[in-house]
């Protein structure tokens, strides 16, 4: 009986791990850290695939106080202090900057603005359909060793090609997918 129970207890545990597709891993939420351009934490951000939209949440600290632009950037380099290494917007469709351009957007533009309050921290979820997990997807963020997620001194203007007018780059998190 309690041999029977153990088994039956098992097998409810197992299942479901059983019925996962191989590309299940990917459901598996992608954690990156994020530095200033002075190294220290600037927090995370967490990348979600679902089965049509990417879910990327923000949770920033020690920036500071104000609207700030987040954007993919297109390389996977987060050199202090400056981060120009990771090079501009993930743009592999060729399109112009920001979602308010009729020649837009990037897919590395995101949605909105990230607000930081007066602790200096700041929280957002974007949820976008432009941008995958997925290695073999063509608007991949982990395709060709990776991209990264880059936070701007000013508000993004959501429409000056190329950059928004958001000014310098204050944060930077490379977005590389996990080692097994
Ligand atoms: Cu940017
Ligand atoms: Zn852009």
């Amino acid at each position: 009986m309690r041999t029977s129970l153990l088994a039956i207890t098992a097998c409810l545990l197992a299942s479901p791990l059983l019925l996962q597709p191989a590309f299940a891993k990917s459901a598996t939420p992608l954690v990156i850290p994020i530095k200033t351009s002075t190294g220290q934490d600037a927090g995370t951000a967490t990348f979600k695939q679902g089965k049509k939209n990417l879910t990327i949440k923000l949770k920033l600290k020690n920036l500071p106080i104000g609207d700030h632009a987040v954007h993919i950037h297109q390389k996977p380099l987060c050199d202090a202090p400056d981060f120009k290494t990771a090079g501009g917007h993930f743009n592999p469709d060729a399109k112009q900057h920001g979602t308010m351009n009729p020649m837009g957007h990037h897919n590395g533009d995101l949605p909105q603005n990230i607000t930081i309050g007066e602790q200096h921290t700041g929280e957002a979820t974007f949820k976008v359909n432009y941008l995958s997990l997925d290695p073999a997807a063509p608007n991949s963020i982990l395709a060709n060793g990776g991209t990264s997620m880059m936070v701007h001194e000013k508000p993004d203007d959501m429409k000056t090609d190329p950059t928004g007018n958001a000014g310098n780059r204050i944060a930077c998190g490379v977005i590389t997918a996990p080692t097994p």
